[in-house]
């Protein structure tokens, strides 16, 4: 026969079991609801498949640095000699297919007036000749030396009004390769219509007759082989950006 106090202790004792066990229901519902929210976050993705919580931190990256973007802020520049001689070739995406000779830069005033300009047009600028440290945004850098019209030389003459357009967007005769930039970053000095590399002109692999040289961005923005350009107010399409890259990538 059990005495009062006996009885108690018992008491006592499975009252505890039942705490820990409601306290450890409980932890474990818990645990399955923050992995199901977590899942949640993580699985809501964008067209390009990039994680939405990601993506927001992009698109509020190119809020912040365009904001305090500013074209009298210089890329370094180098001496001539310090430039590599063996410049790394990446990426070839547009450049597949044979370069038509009939080659011509089509500059998109309107939607159905297009200029269709020669190389002999584009050389008659200025020259400028800029050597800086050309980033990849896979990591790699290197000092390059470039030669081309300014950008925003070119625009002046031919179509002065598209300056007002928020975006221009370049592609590749074949279209396979497409960029969209802000309008303040082709504007900037040191953004050239490139056809020289190390003082001779453009090799096919690098983006003969004509590509892209702008110091503010990653080079994913450089694109080679240029065949398009217009403007926009819209962001025009970017091959990297559909990949889940930054749309900004800016330096
Ligand atoms: N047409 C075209 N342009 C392109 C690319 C590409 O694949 N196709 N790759 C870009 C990337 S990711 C980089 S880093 C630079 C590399 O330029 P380079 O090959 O002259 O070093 O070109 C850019 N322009
Ligand atoms: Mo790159």
């Amino acid at each position: 026969m059990m005495n009062d106090d006996t009885k108690d202790i018992i008491i006592t004792k499975h009252n505890f079991r039942k705490k820990s066990f409601l306290a450890f229901s409980f932890f474990i519902l818990f645990a399955i609801f923050a992995i199901f929210v977590w899942k949640k976050i993580n699985h809501a993705t964008d067209v390009a498949g990039t994680p939405k919580p990601l993506r927001t931190i992009l698109d509020k990256n190119e809020k912040i640095f365009s904001s305090i973007f500013s074209d009298q802020h210089l890329s370094k520049t180098y001496p001539v000699s310090e430039a590599v001689k063996k410049v790394r070739v990446n990426g070839d995406i547009g450049l597949k297919s044979d370069l038509d000779t009939s080659w011509r830069l089509h500059l998109v005033l309107h939607p159905g007036d297009t200029l269709l300009l020669t190389m002999d047009d584009i050389k008659k600028f200025p020259k400028t000749e800029l050597v800086y440290d050309f980033k990849c945004i896979e990591g790699w850098s290197q000092i390059t030396h470039w030669g081309g019209v300014k950008f925003s030389d070119f625009l002046k003459k031919y179509d002065p009004s598209a300056s007002q357009e928020k975006y221009a967007g370049l592609s590749t005769p074949d279209n396979e390769y497409y960029v969209g930039i802000d309008m303040a970053s082709m504007l900037h000095p040191q953004t050239i219509l490139c056809y020289e590399m190390n003082g001779k002109q453009l090799p096919v692999n690098q983006g003969y007759p004509l590509r892209l040289i702008i110091p503010v961005k990653y080079g994913i923005k450089h694109l080679k082989r240029i065949g398009t350009i217009f403007f926009s107010n819209e962001r025009p399409p970017d091959y990297w950006y559909e990949r889940g890259y930054d749309y900004y990538s800016g330096l």
